[in-house]
């Protein structure tokens, strides 16, 4: 008896419970709700609010170890992160607060896993070769 008692509950508690969405009931994102519109969002898959994008190439800083601006995180870019070791530019700067940054482990871990790679993606920018 108790068992049903138990059983119950459990369905009386699942039932009651809404599903979960998005705001106003909108589907999620399946990425990261930053509260910026997937659509002019210069880095979709990564938490960003602020938008941040030192070089100005419409990719954002979250998203871009492309410091050469030529479509791939290759050897020049490393290159380039290394001399910015330590140093307050903040284009090497991949961790949120961006404005303030230092360059340090957090962001050479970002620029590791994106070696190879392209940067982005981008809302703003598909279709070129900054930030495909
Ligand atoms: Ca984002
Ligand atoms: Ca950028
Ligand atoms: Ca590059
Ligand atoms: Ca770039």
């Amino acid at each position: 008896m108790k068992r049903m008692a138990f059983l119950a509950a459990i369905a009386i508690l699942s039932w009651g419970t809404p599903a979960l969405g998005g705001p106003q009931g909108g589907p999620p994102s399946p990425y990261c709700d930053d509260g910026v519109p997937e659509v002019i969002d210069n880095c979709i898959e990564r938490c960003n609010t602020n938008q941040d994008d030192t070089d100005r190439d419409d990719c954002g800083n979250l998203c871009d170890a492309d410091y050469d601006n030529t479509g791939r995180v290759g050897f020049p870019d490393f290159g380039a992160f290394v001399g910015a070791f330590g140093s307050t530019n903040e284009e090497f700067c991949h961790t949120e607060p961006i404005p303030g940054c230092t360059v340090g482990f957090p962001d050479f871990g970002f620029m590791v896993a994106n070696f190879g790679l392209v940067p982005g993606p981008s809302s703003t920018t598909i279709g070129t070769t900054a930030c495909p």
